[in-house]
């Protein structure tokens, strides 16, 4: 796919500007001046000092010193993409969103994917939360849902935020470690706050470490309205689906693709969409009304608990396709700014206390970055329907308004007016009581969807958050966490408190912990809860590492590539160096990696077909022993040819139904097959002692 170089404007309307498109645009200073030499800065003799009338040098060094503009405080790390949502009905039976009109109506969206806790340089494998903010430029204003991967949070309310931001963030005084939540100050904050028992399971879950942006599921959170022309109110939770489905990788493979590939999120992303395989979800809503809402056994207005799927199904609204790399990064998606509170007609809040909160956050924080109340003049943020209003002056205004009237009311001349039927209105709705600082007593019981989430994983996933609870709470220095933590999980169900204790080799430490709510044991388990039990079986989107040597075997590298191809996934050529390597039949192969630069965790399968005149040369390389060693430990399907099978024996591989010898197209065959599986979950136990 060809990036469409023909626009001429980003996104927004903003000008996209190539540098010097024929090539023979002078170079100017920002005034506009022809530069005569960009080398050299002016000087008193030869050898003389530099003078401070240089204006050209002090131009350039200025605008270079203010580059940087404020990072975000939480979700410094991200990746913005555009593409699109295309409605797939009229759904004015539930909103009188104009959006959600008409059946095909198209609305350009703008999505920044992104890391909570690491910096603007950290890993992208991180465990994390990851977050989900769709812009959307209708043709009623912008839309912001500024979701994360995961549908619950840590606490209850907006005034906990920033001691849980302060807590997960390096530590103050020695200024680590980096994006990560294996610390002290977070579980020690954490075991302080029983509410973040639901949101901590999904964290230690694989959840936190995605496969890929492509394969993340994105929720709204809160609970939000949605109301029609009529007036027909409705509660809903917002859903993303990604068509690729939702994966995972593991743990010791997300440790070494930070190290091997600390951008491999943004690249997966950025080269999908250059090779034309646009990342695909789908958008939905649990709807429901107040009635249904007051039959729960939980607050709907609680963002630490989620409505299960299986008490409210999610209904497919549209698709939303991103189909366009940025072409500027700080000019997009350094400055796009999101906010709960961009909010069109049709949509309205709820009185979650962590939303309502927000909606005040954002904002502000957007005054701090991006340093002026006119961000939403900058292209990225521009609606694209146009806008107009009374409001003047501020940093760096871009439109210039004429005329008298900058007030209202006005009669001396025609200024924007209000319209009180397409326009803005809240959903009535009564608000009364004593003003003050409490909890709702419906918010009190922080256990029972924690275990919930606990009971409705498979037994691979189990495993995986008890090693999480383990490798997070080890790195704990103060034992008195790790035990207050133990007393929470044992709340949340005792499997997983002993497993963890035992894991911890802290058998029986359990700090006894009195439940604000006692855990309802009678939960039934959500299967829509569980990657492995949702999973569809595909490898569309994915990479398989085909590991070669000088003697390929050219043509059985092709029916590799196109039994693969077919599958809707792609192979990259592994080869001890970058030129490639040469085929039986004397041509070359090339290479897409050196081996020492492309570890096997980077790929999702792989396969070993060295030639026999490469063989010796790879046998000697302990990277080759080490990519087949880790694609066998991290449970992946592995191909390869007869001759290769001493140097499987000696990463330690073993027969299982994941290990194919490629002896024909039928085995080609099955090899794509059995990598739809993502993982072969049965090989684990020997690999790893579940904690
Ligand atoms: Fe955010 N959050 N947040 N958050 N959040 C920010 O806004 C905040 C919360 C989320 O790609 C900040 O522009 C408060 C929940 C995403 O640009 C800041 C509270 C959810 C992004 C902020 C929360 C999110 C942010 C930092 C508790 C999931 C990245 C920079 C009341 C529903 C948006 C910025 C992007 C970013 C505040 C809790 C999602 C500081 C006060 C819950 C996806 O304003």
């Amino acid at each position: 796919m060809k990036k469409n170089d023909d626009r001429d404007t980003i996104g927004n309307g903003g000008e996209l500007h190539r540098r010097s498109p024929d090539g023979e645009a002078p170079l100017t200073s920002n005034q506009g001046v022809t530069i005569a030499d960009d080398m050299n800065s002016l000087r008193g003799g030869e050898r003389g000092p530099t003078l401070l009338e240089d204006f050209l040098l002090r131009e350039k060094i200025t605008h270079f010193d203010h580059e940087r503009i404020p990072e975000r405080a939480v979700h410094a790390r991200g990746y913005g993409v555009h593409g699109y949502f295309e409605s797939y009905a009229d759904h004015s039976d539930l909103t009188c969103a104009d959006f959600l009109s008409a059946e095909g109506k198209k609305t350009d969206v703008f999505v920044r994917f992104s890391t909570v806790a690491g910096n603007k340089g950290s890993a992208d494998l991180a465990r994390d939360v990851r977050g989900f903010a769709v812009k959307f430029y209708t043709d009623a204003g912008i839309f912001d849902i500024v979701g994360n991967n995961i549908p619950v949070f840590f606490i209850h309310d907006a005034i906990k935020f920033p001691d849980l931001v302060h807590s997960v963030k390096p530590e103050p005084d020695r200024a680590f470690p980096q994006a990560q939540s294996a610390h002290d100050t977070f579980w020690d904050f954490v075991s302080l706050t029983p509410e973040s028992a639901h949101m901590l399971m999904w964290v230690m879950s694989d959840r936190a470490i995605p496969r890929s942006f492509r394969m993340m599921e994105g929720f709204g959170v809160h609970t939000f309205r949605l109301y029609t022309a009529e007036g027909d109110v409705k509660f809903v939770k917002w859903h993303f689906k990604p068509k690729l489905g939702t994966f995972s990788v593991i743990w010791d493979e997300a440790l070494k693709i930070n190290g091997a590939d600390p951008d491999f999120h943004r690249r997966d992303m950025w080269n999908a969409i250059e090779m034309g395989d646009y990342p695909e979800w789908e958008l939905g809503v649990q709807v429901f009304d107040q009635e249904t809402a007051d039959g729960f056994d939980f607050d709907i207005l609680d963002p630490t608990k989620l409505v299960p799927e299986e008490l409210v199904p999610v209904t497919p609204l549209g698709r939303m396709v991103l189909n366009r790399n940025v072409d500027n990064f700080f000019d997009e998606t350094e400055q796009a700014a999101f906010c709960p509170s961009h909010l069109v007609p049709g949509i309205d809040f709820t009185n979650d206390p962590l939303l309502q909160g927000r909606l005040f956050s954002y904002l502000d924080t957007q005054l701090s970055r991006l340093g002026s109340p006119n961000f939403h003049e900058l292209p990225i943020n521009r609606p694209k329907n146009g806008w107009q209003n009374l409001q003047q002056g501020g940093h760096m205004r871009h439109r210039v308004f004429k005329g008298r009237v900058s007030y209202n009311p006005a009669s001396l001349e025609a200024y924007p007016r209000e319209d009180n039927d397409k326009g803005f209105n809240s959903v009535p709705r009564p608000v009364q009581g004593e003003a003050r600082r409490i909890r709702a007593s419906s918010m009190r019981d922080h256990y029972t969807q924690a275990r919930q989430f606990w009971i409705s994983m498979t037994k691979p996933e189990q495993d995986h958050i008890v090693n999480a609870f383990g490798f997070e709470l080890g790195k704990v220095e103060t034992k008195a966490v790790r035990t207050r933590m133990l007393g929470h999980l044992v709340h949340v169900h005792q499997d997983l408190a002993d497993r963890v204790a035992d894991a911890l080799g802290m058998q029986g430490q359990a700090d006894d912990i009195e439940p604000a709510a006692p855990t309802r044991t009678d939960v039934e388990p959500s299967p829509a809860l569980s990657m492995h039990q949702t999973a569809p079986a595909t490898i569309e989107g994915r990479t398989i590492g085909v590991l070669v040597a000088d003697g390929v075997d050219g043509k059985l590298v092709n029916a590799i590539r196109d039994a693969i191809e077919d599958a809707g996934a792609k192979i990259e050529i592994v080869a001890p160096k970058i030129g490639g390597a040469k085929t039986k039949g004397g041509n070359t192969l090339d290479a897409d990696h050196a081996l020492a630069g492309a570890p096997s965790v980077v790929f999702d399968a792989v396969i070993v077909a060295p030639g026999d005149k490469g063989l010796a040369a790879l046998k000697r390389e302990a990277a080759t022993t080490a990519w087949i060693h880790d694609a066998f430990a991290h449970l992946k399907v592995i191909g390869y040819i007869d001759t290769a099978r001493p140097l499987l024996d000696r990463a330690g591989v073993e027969d299982d139904d994941g290990v194919i010898q490629l002896d024909g197209d039928a085995a080609i065959e099955r090899f794509v097959e059995t990598a739809k599986q993502h993982r072969i979950w049965a090989r684990e136990p020997k690999l790893r002692t579940p904690g």
